[in-house]
């Protein structure tokens, strides 16, 4: 029977999805088994929540017309990073580089891209540590190394990068400067509470309590 070309392309970028959502599960999986782990050993769990998606088809075309790439299922895999996502909330900004230093030491992982929007935050405030990192998933007759993103940040930086989204969204605002000046400078502060309430944690639990992990990541360029 003849084959629709629509047709197959379709099917292909339908499997792909699949497989992106099946790398979703793994790195979920290696996050929940570090979560669990540090809960027995240090009686804390640096992991508050996890959020995973799967870039949507608009979005997916949006961004390789936006790079010059033709929308093809091939060039979603060559230049897409962000596909698969998932963003892990931590208590605590010294969480952020132990949950980032665990998994990616793991055997199985390779570490593509680190982006330390902490120490090196974005002008308008931005915070949150990117790894690009790609995780083999074993499929019935084939594995394959997929590519996910995982932003990592606390309940601070999270709660300003939402609000930051949502009022990104509306273009037509009377003194856009007044308004990124604002949320700067709320950005500013959320970031000084978070280094205040590290500086509770280690008053309590002390520095010793967990291992102080210093990652040592690739300057964003
Ligand atoms: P969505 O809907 O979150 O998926 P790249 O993606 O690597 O081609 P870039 O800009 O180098 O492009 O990536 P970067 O800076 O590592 O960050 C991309 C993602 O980080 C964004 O995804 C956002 O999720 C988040 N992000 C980056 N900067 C900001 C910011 O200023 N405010 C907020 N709220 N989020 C930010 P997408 O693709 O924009 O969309």
């Amino acid at each position: 029977p003849e084959q629709n070309p629509f047709i197959e392309d379709m099917k292909r970028f339908e499997e792909l999805m699949m497989m992106y959502s099946c790398a979703i599960k793994e790195v979920q999986t290696k996050l929940d088994v570090l979560n669990t782990d540090f809960s027995v050993r240090y009686n804390r769990n640096p992991i508050e929540f996890i959020q995973s998606r799967i870039k949507k088809p608009v979005s997916i075309a949006t961004k390789l017309s936006s790079k010059g790439c033709q929308v093809s299922v091939e060039n979603i895999v060559y230049n897409l990073n962000d596909v698969a996502g998932l963003r892990v909330i931590c208590s605590f900004i010294d969480d952020i580089y132990a949950v980032a230093e665990k998994l990616i030491s793991q055997n199985d992982i390779t570490l593509i891209e680190a982006k330390d929007y902490i120490s090196h935050p974005k002008p308008n405030g931005y915070r949150s540590l990117h790894l690009i990192i790609e995780v083999p998933v074993f499929f019935a007759d084939h594995t394959r190394n997929m590519r996910v993103e995982v932003q990592i940040r606390t309940i601070a930086m999270d709660f300003w990068a939402s609000l930051d989204h949502q009022l990104r969204y509306k273009k037509d605002v009377a003194d856009p400067e007044l308004i990124s000046g604002r949320l700067k400078h709320c950005a500013d502060v959320i970031s000084q509470t978070d280094l205040e309430m590290q500086e509770i944690k280690n008053m309590i639990y002390g520095d010793g309590a967990q291992p102080q992990i210093k990652l040592c990541l690739e300057k964003n360029t």
